[in-house]
Formats: C-alpha cells, structure tokens, sequence
C-alpha cells in the first residue's frame, strides 16, 4: 500500500457526512484499525507501528457463559496455549516424582496436588503476559481500545466499551482478528447451565474435581491428560475419533499411552443430559452410540471441547460485503489474507481455511503488515507448519499424516520409516515405552523427498521443531540418514529410521 494517509489521532463519534467526507479526500483518523488483540491481531498491529503507521487494536473480551474473563492478549495467552502447557507441565512434574525415587530421591509420601497453588501461580504469569503486551502496544505508538468492535462500512469501525459508551473511527484498511471462542453443545440438556469449556478451566480457583471431558481433539485429550496427571479421575467422551485431522496411527499412541496414564475414556459415546443433583454433583447421562445402549455417572465438572465456533457474528460483516463460509461461518481470504472487500483483512483463526495455531496467526499478521507498509510482496506459506499435542505422552509433527500422503500420493507411491524406541530417561524409571514411536512418512521413488515427520514421546514439540526446518528445505530420507544425530536423545532416533512398513520387520530399537 502505497499511499497511507495520515490523520489525526483522536476519537470521536462521526456522523455518516464526516465519513464520506473523509473517504472522499483520503483523509483517515488511522492507516490501520485491527479489531482483535490476540496472537495475530497484535502481531500485526506492533509490527505494522514498527514500520510507521498508525494503528488503533480494539480488544474485548466477552465473558464465557461462565462468567470468567481476561486481559489482553487472546486465546493463547489466556485461555490457550500458555495456561494449557503450564497445566501440562504441572502434571509431567507429577510423573517426574514418581520416575525421581528411582533414581534415588526420598520423596514423602503421600504426594498431593494442589490445584489453588497451581491455578494461581498459572493465572499470575498470565496476568504479567497481559501486562506486557500493554506495555509493547505503548511503546510502539499503538493505541490500544479496550472495545468491542464492529464495521460500520469498508472504511470505519464502531466500538462499544464495557458500559456501552460508542465511538467511531476512520481507517483506510480494517484487519479483522477476532478469533473464536469453544461451542456448547445445543442439543445436550443442560450444556451451558452446568458445563464449562476452556475458556474456564484455566481460571478456576478451585479444582474442578471428578471431570468429564467431552470431545477429543487435542484440546479436549490435552486437557484431560494434565487434569489426570495432577491426580483427577478423568474421564474423556469420544464420539467417534480422537485427533480427526492428525495421523491416526499416532493418535493411537496417544491415546493408547493416556489410557495405561490412567486417563478413562467412553468411547463411541454421545451425552445427551447433565443435571445438578441435590449432592451438588454433575448427572451426565450419554448414550453408547453402538449399543444404543443408555449410560449415567456422576461427575464434579462437565468439560465441553467440542470444537471452537468463529468470532464473526457481531461485527455486520455481511452488511459491509465480507464474505463468509457458508458451512463454518469464518471469513473467505485469499493468499494475502484480503477479504471480499479490498480494504478489508482477515487473518488468524477467523479466517476460513487456515491452521488454528498461534505461530501461523502471528506470521501471518507480521507478513500482512510488511506488505501493507512496504513494496514486500511475501505471502504466508501454510505448508508444513508443525505443531505438537501437548497430552502425556506428546506427539508432534510436521508435513502430511500417513492417511493424507496415500490419498495425494497413491499407497504405492509412499514408504514409510517406522521405529519404537526407548527413551534413556524411562530406562532407569522402569515406564513403559511402548507407545514411543516415529515415523517418517517420505515418497518412495526418486530422492525419496519427506512428505511427514511424527513422534511421540518426551518433548515431542522440541524434537519436531527443527526438523520442520528440514522439510521446508525439501528435506529427503537420504538427508535424514546424513544428519549425524546427537547422543543419547530421542531426537538422534528420526536420524537412524532404517525400517520400512512396508518389510514388516520388527521396528523395536534395540542397542544404543
Ligand atoms: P485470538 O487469539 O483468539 O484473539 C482474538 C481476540 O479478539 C480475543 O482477545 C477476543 O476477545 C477479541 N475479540 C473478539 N471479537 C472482538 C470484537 N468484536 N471486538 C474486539 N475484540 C474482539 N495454538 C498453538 O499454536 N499452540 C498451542 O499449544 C495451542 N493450544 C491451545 C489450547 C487451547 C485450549 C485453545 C483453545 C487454543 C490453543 N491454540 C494453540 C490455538 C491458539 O490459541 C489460536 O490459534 C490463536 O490464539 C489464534 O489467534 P487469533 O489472533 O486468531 O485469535
Ligand atoms: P475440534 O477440533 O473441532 O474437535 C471437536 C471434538 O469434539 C471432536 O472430537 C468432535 O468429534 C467432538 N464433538 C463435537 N461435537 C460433539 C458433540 N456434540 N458431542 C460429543 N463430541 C463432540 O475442536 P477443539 O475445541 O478440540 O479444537 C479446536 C481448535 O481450537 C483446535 O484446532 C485448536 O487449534 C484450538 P468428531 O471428530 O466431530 O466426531
């Protein structure tokens, strides 16, 4: 974008003659208005002030039907990724006390968790982390509104704060940010009433107790894996698959790993009603969806992870011409992240399309902002994007699931690498490893390009993060074989994979 027009720095409500005004002469209260102070909405807005622009970021956060709110900063930092992997980490620490007496620690007994110290340590660094991005915002000239936004028309946005008092802004380009927020489930009796979701977990004070997790993609088993780590009876309800989307061979280990972890699991399983007892517990009465067959139990918490629906409805997108998927309700982008309306951005989880993880709003954010502020061109490339499923036994990956690589490629056309290994550190522990698995998923003729990287097993998202590197250079098996590896780790083992599917010779790594 060439020609940004500088305004004046203020707010004010405009009357619809202001507006046309403004349009017609090119005047604008600010270059850039995002609407949406999460992981993309902020990434863009420090990096498009960075490089001189003028940026106003609307940030709102609508309380959960529970009730809790946060600061600035999104999903991720608040009700995200950062409580999640801390929670996580909490319930590792639980496994390493056990490993610990092993190796030679007294350890008192019993060991107990408590979840008040836990939450509130998790919630304060949360609190410091909204902090610091006000500060960022200050310090990069971004003003920063803590309102709800909506789009009055292509060029100016309305917002409202807290006690309902409205203001409007001028703006040559609108980037729309707002994320989304976790479902209900609207045809369960009681859902909403007796239920919480993510947006809730990580701000109790209180341990949630006895918990029911509903759902099992990676939110929903990541939940349930630190719930279950920190000593809950956790149970998860599956419907049909765990981890839709993910390899599902890993996603077996996964959940074949949280099941010896002491994580119970319903499987193929549909609740249909949750009632307050006169106790104060949780009824949930589901239905086996094989048997047809009724069940019941009681719970302390009903956890819903049954997906996340787009933040979209309340901002008159479809008044101002901005297209959205029919089926999901996100917004239409192209490869520069622009809507149907040229003026108007959409980027992050709101956008149709694209990976819900943090890492890829951020670039994608950063990158819109080089090329509305400068000559850059450079689009995102949402190709081989890794990311990590932070449940007991961790899984990460990068590149295409076995599943997705047949179906692009043809079962012939693909070889896959496998080996179970054994982790140093569960040696000594006596833990079992049978669910520690790679694979490398690669074509099979020619230089047997990469097509997917998975693992399972200690720091999984460490161990993928560099390969991802790899594959982003077009890495082949014959590179991966030439990558001397680093000793005794887990991550040396993706270097020595020399067994095919496809022999059917044992893949257990034996020998160090
Ligand atoms: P968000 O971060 O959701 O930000 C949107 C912001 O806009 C919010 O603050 C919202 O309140 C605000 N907003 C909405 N409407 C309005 C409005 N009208 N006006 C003003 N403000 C508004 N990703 C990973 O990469 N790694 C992980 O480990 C990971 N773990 C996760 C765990 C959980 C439990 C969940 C739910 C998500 C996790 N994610 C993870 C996904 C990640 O959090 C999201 O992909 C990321 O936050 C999306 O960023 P965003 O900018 O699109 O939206
Ligand atoms: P997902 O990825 O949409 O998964 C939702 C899960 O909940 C999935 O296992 C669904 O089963 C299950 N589901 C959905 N509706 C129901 C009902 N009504 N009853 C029982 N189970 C149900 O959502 P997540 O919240 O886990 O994650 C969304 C994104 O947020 C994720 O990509 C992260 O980036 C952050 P299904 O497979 O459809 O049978």
């Amino acid at each position: 974008m060439a020609a940004f027009c500088r305004g004046r720095h203020r707010l004010k409500s405009i009357s619809g003659l202001q507006t046309s005004i403004r349009q017609l002469s090119g005047k604008f209260d600010y270059d850039v208005v995002v609407i949406g102070g999460g992981s993309g909405g902020l990434a863009f807005s420090k990096e498009a002030a960075q490089l001189g622009k003028k940026v106003a970021v609307l940030d709102y956060v609508e309380p959960s039907a529970k009730g809790t709110k946060w600061g600035l900063g999104g999903t991720c930092v608040n009700v995200g990724c950062i409580p999640k992997k801390l929670m996580h980490q909490a319930a590792l620490l639980g496994t390493a006390i056990k490993d610990a007496q092993k190796y030679g620690w007294t350890i008192p007994s019993p060991v107990s968790h408590d979840w008040a110290t836990m939450a509130a340590a998790v919630q304060g660094h949360v609190k410091s982390l909204n902090w610091g991005h006000r500060v960022q915002l200050q310090d990069k000239k971004v003003k920063y509104l803590n309102m709800k936004g909506s789009l009055v028309d292509e060029h100016t946005v309305k917002g409202v704060t807290a006690r309902g008092k409205e203001m409007t802004v001028t703006t040559r380009n609108i980037v729309i940010a707002t994320g989304g927020r976790p479902k209900h489930p609207t045809h369960v009796i009681g859902a909403v009433e007796h239920g919480i979701t993510s947006d809730d977990i990580f701000w109790l004070k209180e341990s949630p107790g006895k918990t029911l997790v509903v759902g099992a993609s990676y939110v929903g088993l990541e939940c349930a894996g630190f719930l279950t780590g920190i000593g809950l009876d956790t149970t998860i309800m599956v419907r049909s698959i765990a981890l839709r989307g993910f390899d599902q061979q890993m996603s077996g280990m996964v959940t074949d790993y949280m099941e010896a972890y002491g994580t119970k699991f319903a499987w193929k399983c549909s609740p249909t009603k949750v009632e307050r007892l006169p106790s104060g517990s949780l009824q949930v009465t589901w239905v086996n969806n094989s048997t047809k067959q009724e069940g019941r139990d009681t719970f302390d918490s009903v956890l819903w992870a049954v997906g996340r629906a787009p933040e979209a409805k309340q901002l008159n997108l479809e008044k101002v011409g901005v297209r959205l998927d029919e089926e999901t309700g996100k917004i239409v982008v192209g490869p520069d992240e622009v809507t149907s309306v040229p003026s108007i951005y959409s980027i992050g989880d709101i956008s149709q399309g694209r990976p819900e993880l943090t890492p890829t709003a951020i670039q994608a954010g950063r990158l819109l902002a080089r090329r509305l502020a400068t000559d850059s061109k450079e689009l995102m490339n949402y190709d081989n994007v890794a990311t990590a499923v932070f449940t007991p036994l961790e899984y990460a990956c990068v590149g295409l699931s076995e599943e997705d690589a047949e179906k692009k490629h043809g079962k012939d056309s693909i070889e896959v690498l496998h080996a179970f290994y054994k982790p140093l550190e569960f040696t000594v522990a006596e833990r079992d490893a049978s669910q520690c698995y790679i694979k490398a998923v690669c074509l099979r003729g020619g230089d047997q390009r990469i097509l997917g990287l998975h693992f399972t097993g200690p720091s999984a998202g460490e161990v993928i993060q560099g390969f991802a590197l790899g594959l982003q250079c077009g890495a082949t098996y014959t590179h991966l074989l030439n990558t001397v590896g680093i000793h005794p780790t887990c991550a040396e083992e993706l270097t020595k994979l020399n067994v095919t599917k496809r022999s059917g010779l044992d893949a257990t790594v034996t020998g160090c």
